[in-house]
């Protein structure tokens, strides 16, 4: 398939752009991208002038899960705190019992809906953790429905075990034996049956300590999955240091991170995920060091954290936007948040540029610049979408 009359943005090196491109597929790959003048020949697909970027990749959301918490938006804004909540039985305990009680099927038909909100507008990678079930079954039961997922539309799903996210009700008064059960018995079972890719901890005073984390990422590491964090959310205690020291994939939120944190993960390249939808939904004040970040040229990415609590947000492009606005990213940096910068905080390197060898993923948008997908609220300009080098979605005309 040979694609003309395109703008492209490459994302190799910031935007890419090339101006009047074409673009070679072959076999679910790129095999050539460059100026339409200097395209091989052969029969051509006109795109009518529409701006082709990546695919785009949402690299940390929590979309499986049961029930819902509308209640609680109500609550916190009658002034009672995500806090407080909590600590009343709601929050993610709400959220774990109605997981547990939801069959598989059930859990498949709520994502879905989520799912294809973020694939209307040209994801076609998606990070899924587990860390509503927290016992063996339950998070068993969420991995399997979000391959199911991967199976059930046209996109890369990704799975990461979250066991380590909340402490369950049934371990309140034994905090040792739930992580003998996360580290001796679902990390050996998650990672022997191909379930997750990788193991996520929640690192915070409400959740689990610096030494629980350790803990945690050592059993990840025996059985040769990669780990990422949840670190630096609401308070710095270090967690992002520790995640570089287990060479992690990511460390996200990171609001808190401190100098030491950042050059820890500049030194092991682990990429700083950026979540401003829970920033925006908590009504946070504390702004995640973009500028040290920058400095240190630690790789920026920023996903939708799509959850039912923190950050119920359905959109990567509304996400871009919010991380414009209110983390001063520029519309450049926020695109590469979601292309290559997205598909490296998940150890994927063959996507989120269009360069020879990658795969064919691509989102084709009715726009003129790529500044153009982070600027507007609301309105949804993608025209269609290519994954492996086929027709996933819209038309190419
Ligand atoms: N950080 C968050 O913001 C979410 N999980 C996490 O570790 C919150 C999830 C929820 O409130 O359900
Ligand atoms: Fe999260």
């Amino acid at each position: 398939m040979l694609l003309t009359n395109l703008t492209a943005a490459t994302l190799q090196g910031g935007y890419g752009l090339v101006a009047d491109a074409a673009i070679l597929i072959e076999d679910g790959r790129i095999a050539w991208v460059g100026r339409r003048a200097d395209a091989p020949g052969g029969a051509a697909t006109d795109c009518g002038g529409m701006l082709v970027t990546p695919g785009l990749v949402d690299c940390h959301t929590h979309l499986v899960y049961g029930g819902n918490r509308a209640n609680e938006f109500e609550q916190r804004l009658t002034g009672v705190s995500y806090a407080e909540i909590a600590r009343a039985g709601g929050g993610i305990a709400a959220t774990v019992r109605a997981t547990r009680n939801e069959p598989e099927a059930a859990l498949v038909v709520s994502a879905l809906r989520r799912l294809d909100c973020l694939l209307a507008e040209g994801v076609t990678t998606v990070e899924i953790k587990s860390g509503y079930g927290l016992d063996r079954d339950t998070e068993v039961k969420m991995l399997a429905v979000a391959r199911k997922l991967g199976q059930a539309r046209p996109v890369d799903v990704v799975t990461s075990y979250l066991g380590a996210h909340a402490l369950p009700p049934e371990f309140r008064d034994n905090r040792a034996a739930y992580l003998d059960l996360v580290c001796d018995e679902v990390i050996p079972l998650v990672a022997g049956a191909k379930l997750a890719d990788a193991v996520d901890a929640f690192c915070e005073g409400i959740a689990f300590s610096v030494d629980e984390t350790r803990r945690v990422f050592a059993a990840a590491k025996a059985h040769g999955l990669p780990v990422k964090l949840h670190a630096e959310q609401l308070s710095n205690l270090g967690g992002a240091k520790l995640a570089a020291s287990f060479k992690a994939l990511s460390a996200d939120h990171i609001e808190y991170l401190d100098q030491d944190g950042v050059d820890a993960m500049a030194a092991a390249g682990t990429v700083a995920v950026l979540l401003p939808g829970a920033f925006y939904y908590l009504r946070e004040k504390q702004l995640p060091p973009l500028a040290a970040l920058r400095q240190a040229r630690v790789p920026v990415a920023i996903a939708t954290d799509l959850n039912p609590g923190s950050s119920p947000v359905h959109s990567l492009l509304a996400t871009m936007n919010m991380a414009c606005v209110l983390f001063g990213l520029t519309p450049e940096e926020a695109l590469m948040g979601v292309t290559a910068n997205a598909a490296r905080a998940l150890g994927l390197r063959d996507r989120g540029q269009i360069a020879p060898g990658m795969k064919a993923d691509l989102a084709l948008w009715a726009a003129e610049r790529p500044g153009d997908l982070a600027y507007p609220l609301g309105l949804n300009p993608l025209r269609a979408v290519i994954r492996n080098g086929e027709l996933a979605r819209g038309s190419l005309s």
